[in-house]
């Protein structure tokens, strides 16, 4: 968002779960990243961000003006935040925490402030810690999985009302897309949202993404998901 509203910034990358410490200790209320510092301010959460963004550079505008529209986009926005983001975080933990051979993929272009090698090397604990703080418990996950056909064809209908992917990106394209991009690390489940537009609409918001997992989840769990995508009408 900061980029599409051209405003330069400095991106620091925080470890995860130590995270919630960090942010505390700069001074945010809240414990959650991201974070910013802006104009002296400090804003927390991706949606305020993106309103006090639309507040400092109103154009490009990450928000409609037509009022239904506004709501439409703002109600994808949510589910983006609220419904989409932490299912797919937990598929991801799982499958790391179950095999982590792909950590270093992930932290291509982090900025830790500590050699990429060495955080590699001493990932085992942090990544045990996010799985179990995230539940990322197996039960979880195969509900996670379940549900994931359902996310993606409400982003599809999305997509296909112009709520999403329209001409000019707007507020929940950011939202949504990151989580989207995210679950497309894992090479089990790229090659199904790759089929649909949810997949392409991703990786139109976010061209380049690090990480890539190796296939490791259950293939009985994934049934779901590789039926729908076959059964979607081209
Ligand atoms: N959807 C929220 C996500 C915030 C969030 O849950 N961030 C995680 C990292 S992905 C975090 O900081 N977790 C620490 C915690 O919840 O204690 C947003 O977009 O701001």
């Amino acid at each position: 968002m900061l980029e599409y509203k051209g405003i330069a910034y400095k991106r620091t990358d925080l470890f995860p779960v130590m995270s919630k410490g960090i942010v505390r200790a700069l001074g945010f209320p809240g414990k959650t990243v991201p974070a910013l510092k802006i104009d002296g301010r400090k804003v927390q959460g991706s949606r305020p961000i993106a309103r006090e963004l639309e507040r400092l550079a109103p154009t490009p505008a990450l928000f409609p003006e037509d009022p239904e529209l506004r709501a439409a986009v703002e109600e994808a926005e949510r589910f983006g935040d609220e419904e989409l983001q932490h299912p797919i975080r937990q598929i991801s933990w799982w499958s790391i925490r179950h095999d982590n051979s792909s950590l270093r993929s992930y932290s291509e272009g982090a900025k830790l402030g500590i050699p990429i090698g060495l955080a590699v090397r001493t990932a085992a604990p942090v990544v045990a810690l996010a799985a179990r703080t995230n539940e990322a418990s197996d039960e979880n996950v195969r509900r996670d999985l379940a549900a994931l056909p359902g996310f993606l064809d409400k982003i599809d209908a999305w997509i296909e009302a112009g709520v999403l992917d329209g001409e000019q990106l707007n507020a929940a394209d950011f939202q949504v897309a990151p989580s989207v991009r995210l679950a497309m690390t894992l090479q089990d489940l790229r090659p199904a949202i790759d089929a649909r537009p949810a997949g392409k609409h991703a990786r139109r918001v976010i061209p380049d993404y690090p990480g890539d997992a190796p296939a490791i989840l259950p293939p009985a769990w994934l049934q779901q998901l590789r039926d729908t995508t076959t059964a979607t009408p081209s």
